[in-house]
């Protein structure tokens, strides 16, 4: 068989794929500025990191004072993270965003290969590709470009082969074990990788990987036959230079202006594109993620030495007033759609059921530990206080206060009843401290951290989340504009 055309198809996909590897990009390191340190430890522990981008010392002594990691995040350039500039949620979005367009477009692009035979261009059918591999690298050594190949010579046969059928996947793959959705409900998967950490320092240096491709697959493009492999790229058949040129400067413009355009408008009215992307990747979040309950069940050798904190604690009279009375003040209030509003001291949540589990926390920022908790189940709780059946959503609230605002996060109702969801007032077998959040917190093991309210003061039971707060579904969201979903 002998490939002289470029279908239309394979073209579109093609073009369609450099947009959305570049956002995919770009976001991804907006990511990684939220926690620009690489571990291949699950227990993360600060200062054991294989390689960081920061210059930031963060030396957490606890004696002194509280430190939190949201300390640790970094403020990257627009350059070369979407949109930079702390904008964890944000990238977030982009990267979701680009990840379903990526995905849709890979996988038709998968099958009209192999619906039309041109898998035959990618896959090699003989062995004899690896030696003829290692004397294309001889000739493209000694800067004899052009080599004879139907349609390509034997290593770009086997690079193009490797991303499209290796790196692409690895992506995927490395990038689900990062979900807390997908690991609680199959704890083994991250252990492919070796844990989380492991499978985010993988799917950095695929990252790096997809760079490397496209500095030298461009740069090869414009060195051997610049305006046949423009053309056919782009028209389906060679072209003049002249034309080849035009395409290609207009091919980067069409980029660029993608880019400066995202990031322009993220910077800019970032709720806007908080609301407007959240729109497309909430609803396919959900359907995937919320009914995925928690396995996990570690062992007490698994806990990790130093869990890290995020949130510093409260610092109002009212608080002050109940630690030092050491909590004996405190009531947890229930209330809202209910049938039956409760006010709860310690001793009352002590004396119902307890729940221990051991599980992996994840941190929005990248971050990971895993620790035992001990609490009520807050299906029990619920099952207690009767829920209307108009309550949609579970809201808690904290004593504490940051950026001006009171914290609170609002969960999906079935996310309340799941197994694993539990209040909990003890860490690792001793009573919770306050950097923990002291005197309760909620754990909710398929969801990213920022979903679990420390220093708990109240639960309200709500039929919509729109108006509390700014009315994005908690103080993250309304604040930072971290996604409502918190499954990936
Ligand atoms: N009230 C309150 N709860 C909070 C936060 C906060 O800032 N305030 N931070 C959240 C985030 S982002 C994380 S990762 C976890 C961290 O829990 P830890 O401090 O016990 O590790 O708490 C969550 N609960
Ligand atoms: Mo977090």
């Amino acid at each position: 068989m002998v490939f002289d055309d470029f279908p239309f198809w394979l073209r579109f996909a093609h073009f369609i794929n450099i947009v959305f590897i570049i956002l995919l990009i770009r976001s991804g390191v907006e990511i990684l500025s939220a926690l620009p340190k690489l571990y291949w430890n699950d227990h993360a522990r600060p200062g054991t990191e294989w390689i960081k981008f920061t210059k930031k010392k963060f030396t957490p002594n606890f004696k002194k004072r509280t430190w939190i990691s949201l300390e640790e995040e970094e403020s990257f350039s627009s350059w070369i993270a979407l949109p930079g500039h702390k904008n964890l949620g944000i990238g977030r979005h982009w990267h979701f965003l680009s990840i379903i367009f990526w995905i849709s477009n890979g996988a038709a692009y998968y099958i009209l290969l192999f619906t039309s035979g041109e898998w035959q261009r990618l896959i090699p059918t003989s062995w004899s590709i690896l030696p003829e591999a290692i004397n294309d690298v001889m000739l493209y050594a000694s800067f004899q470009f052009n080599l004879p190949g139907n349609p390509y010579d034997s290593i770009q046969q086997l690079t193009y082969f490797s991303v499209v059928f290796l790196l692409g996947p690895f992506m995927i793959a490395t990038g689900a074990a990062m979900s807390p959705s997908i690991d609680a409900r199959f704890p083994r998967y991250p252990k492919i990788f070796g844990g989380r950490q492991a499978a985010r320092s993988l799917h950095f240096l695929g990252m790096i990987g997809f760079v490397l491709f496209i500095i030298v697959h461009v740069a090869m493009v414009i060195l051997s036959n610049f305006s046949e492999n423009m053309g056919n790229i782009f028209l389906g058949q060679a072209t003049s230079f002249g034309i080849a040129v035009g395409i290609f400067a207009l091919f980067v413009l069409v980029v660029v202006a993608v880019n400066v355009w995202a990031t322009g408008i993220s910077l800019k009215n970032p709720r806007l594109v908080q609301r407007k992307l959240g729109a497309i990747i909430d609803p396919i979040r959900q359907t995937l993620f919320n009914k995925v309950v928690s396995r996990q069940q570690f062992s007490k050798s698994d806990v990790t030495p130093f869990f890290r904190v995020n949130g510093y604690p409260p610092d109002t009279k009212e608080y002050e007033n109940l630690m030092r009375n050491g909590f004996s003040d405190w009531r947890l209030k229930v209330l809202g759609l209910v049938e039956k509003p409760l006010e709860l001291s310690l001793v009352d949540l002590y004396a119902l059921k307890k729940e221990i589990q051991i599980t992996e926390h994840s941190c929005i920022q990248g971050w990971t530990a895993i620790g035992e908790w001990g609490g009520v189940s807050m299906n029990h709780l619920l099952s207690k206080c009767k829920p209307l059946p108009q309550a949609n959503y579970v809201v808690l609230y904290s004593y504490q206060f940051t950026d001006g605002d009171q914290f609170y996060e609002a969960i999906p109702i079935e996310l309340a009843k799941h197994p694993q969801t539990i209040l909990a007032y003890e860490m690792n077998g001793d009573l919770l401290d306050i950097p923990h959040g002291a005197p309760l917190r909620l754990r909710v093991e398929t969801q990213l951290g920022y979903k679990m309210v420390k220093w708990i003061k109240s639960i309200e039971l709500v039929d919509d989340y729109k108006n509390i707060g700014m009315g994005q579904g908690g103080h993250r969201e309304d604040h930072m504009y971290y996604d409502l979903g918190a499954g990936i």
